[in-house]
């Protein structure tokens, strides 16, 4: 696999492999290239990271099987494991049914939980 172009023509170090994907790629950029992020591109970088942190014990950046789920709902956010268990978790998220949650499908866990914590904040 060669270096992705775009680092050839910055003259810039490329991070080290898979460039499998546009946002990993996009984020280890810039890092690596020491561009000062936005709050919400920082945001943004963070659940990327955390899911891959999770769908990397397998080996795939693009998906989380059932046990990656439940251990990071477990770990990430066990305050909204209280009221669904993570197969349920996993049932609604699988929305294309293919046995894994791909980073999209994530996204939809991001929106459920980060509209909860809201309503939580503001009544409080
Ligand atoms: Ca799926």
């Amino acid at each position: 696999m060669s270096v992705p172009l775009v680092f050839t023509l910055l003259e810039a170090e490329a991070p080290s492999p898979p460039w499998d994907s546009l946002w990993v790629l996009c984020s280890r950029w810039g890092r690596s290239l020491g561009i000062m992020l936005t709050e919400l591109e920082t945001a943004i970088n963070c659940l990327i990271d955390v899911y891959h942190k999770y769908s990397l014990e397998k080996g795939n950046y693009h998906a989380l099987y059932r046990d990656d789920l439940k251990k990071l709902l477990e770990t990430e956010c066990p305050r909204y494991m209280k009221k669904k268990d993570a197969d349920t978790w996993f049932k609604e998220l699988d929305v294309n049914s293919d046995g894994a949650i791909n980073f999209e499908e994530f996204l939809i866990l991001v929106i459920k939980v980060g509209v909860a914590t809201h309503e939580d904040i503001h009544r409080e």
